[in-house]
């Protein structure tokens, strides 16, 4: 007969995430075979700040409290409808688990129990399978082939709406392509960003951190930004271009004006006019090449159209080591996208994050349309374990790329860092190797990369690109 692990109770309360704001944490216990034995298994919803207009929707109490991202609603639900729904039930059936929540919610984006709740809901059952059947999360999700580490895609210098400084794009990471193992890349990565630091320091830019734990100095503009990056991985006796490639998450849709259909620079409109000192003296000549790629309406404004921004990635592509380029474009400037992939698609990685929304559906179009070559997974973006999974499935399936990502709110969960080995991602975007809520994912990967012994694989992913 089938093993079953009988849900006995689900439950969720609300915590905090790494920017103080609440979020819903769920645990879900389940019982052996006649009683024998009980297992909780918790889990931690994550919570973005650039998130995408076709995003599962996270449900907040829109009261007073905490400024109405409460999640007491969310919390409600599982405690109420959710628990009801799934008590008695075979925890190990995630994919009826996962569609019961999906049936229960009703709705095309979760907006009725909310994603946060379901997705909590999802991640714990999960969880609390592993763990009755005594198996790491990574090898329950992914099974016995499970050996592949992802390459880390770590965002070392944060701006656009994760900081408050002058930097629009919204991240610059390093990978490290040619690290012997996942350890090696992590400590090469670590090097790096010690080293960013001290440059930052000797040169007086603020060696303060933006939401993902990497530094967020103001610096005028992307050109600046990699020549400090490209500083500091030679700094660390690394070769850019080798040892190193660079990945920038440009998260476009936060930059486009339905408006008048431009892509807006504040930052470097800011410093164009002079509102703001430049910090440090180096950056004022790479800010003047840059120049070239911008456009100042009469009252100084920066503003790129679709091809101004491709023609900006083309010379960015051309100067730096960059092999990947998240939502370069808004999540849906299709024509822009189909545009791009013509002109990069075949020489980088393009990632479509606010794009797809890890949903099948708009995946879907983007490959029928040959729209980006990749996908960033997102797993509250979704709001269901299964769910997630099928995206990455389906990229895969159609020579598709799949990054699996945390949210810029994030909390100690490490749950995305088993996910990216399970279904062998081969690449995580998780962050700096600073703050606790992203070094977690980092510390769990060692950790399996240790359990997985000789069988893990670490490997450069861009071998066809
Ligand atoms: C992104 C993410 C994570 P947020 O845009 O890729 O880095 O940010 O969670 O704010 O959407
Ligand atoms: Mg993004």
């Amino acid at each position: 007969m089938a093993l079953e692990l009988r849900i006995v109770d689900v439950h969720a309360r609300e915590i905090l995430d790494s920017r103080g704001n609440p979020t819903v944490e769920a645990e879900i216990t389940v019982e052996r075979e006649n009683g024998e034995a009980r297992y909780v298994g918790r889990a931690a919803v994550p919570s973005g700040a650039s998130t995408g207009r076709f995003e599962a929707v996270e449900l907040r109490d829109g009261e007073t409290r905490y400024f109405g991202l409460g999640v007491t609603k969310a919390v409600h639900n599982v405690n109420g409808k959710i628990r009801e729904a799934l008590l008695g039930l075979n925890a190990l059936d995630q994919g009826l688990i996962d569609r019961i929540l999906i049936e229960q919610d009703g709705t095309e984006n979760k907006g009725n129990l909310g994603a946060n709740a379901t997705l909590g809901v999802s991640m714990a059952c999960a969880r609390a399978s592993a763990q009755a059947l005594g198996l790491p999360l990574y090898r329950y999700l992914g099974g016995a082939y499970t050996r592949l580490l992802p390459v880390p895609m770590m965002n070392i210098l944060n701006g656009g709406r994760h900081a408050d400084n002058t930097v629009d794009f919204q991240e610059f990471m390093i990978m490290p392509v040619q690290a012997e193992s996942f350890a090696d890349g992590l400590r090469i990565c670590a090097e790096i960003y010690h080293n960013l630091k001290k440059i930052c320091q000797d040169r007086g830019l603020s060696t303060g951190v933006g939401d993902e734990g990497g530094f967020a100095p103001s610096l005028p503009d992307a050109f600046a930004v990699l020549d400090l990056i490209m500083e500091a991985v030679k700094a660390a006796g690394y070769t850019p271009g080798q040892d190193i490639k660079m990945a920038l998450d440009v998260a476009a849709s936060e930059l486009y004006d339905e408006a008048d259909g431009v892509y807006h620079f504040p930052g470097e409109t800011q410093l164009k006019r002079g509102r703001q000192q430049v910090e440090g003296s180096q950056v004022t000549e790479c800010y003047e090449a840059g120049a070239d790629y911008a456009k100042a309406d009469s009252d100084g404004e920066i503003t790129r159209s679709a091809e101004e921004m491709v023609a900006y990635y083309e010379e960015l592509v051309e100067r730096y080591p960059i092999i990947s380029i998240e939502d370069g474009l808004a999540e849906d400037d299709w024509d822009g996208w189909q545009m791009m992939t013509g002109k990069l698609g075949d020489k980088i990685q393009l990632v479509g994050d606010d794009l797809f929304v890890t949903n099948t559906k708009r995946l879907d179009a983007g490959i029928k349309l040959h729209v980006a070559n990749a996908i960033l997974v997102k797993v509250n973006q979704i709001g269901t374990v299964s769910e997630a999974m099928e995206a990455v499935e389906m990229a895969q399936k159609n020579g598709y790329k799949a990054v699996i990502s945390h949210r810029s709110g994030e909390t100690e969960d490490p749950f995305i860092a088993d996910l990216a080995v399970a279904v062998n991602a081969g690449q995580i975007k998780t962050g700096a190797p600073c703050r606790s809520d992203r070094v977690a994912k980092y510390n769990q990967l060692l950790r399996i990369e240790e359990e997985l012994g000789s069988v893990a694989c670490y490997k450069e992913p861009f071998n066809k690109i």
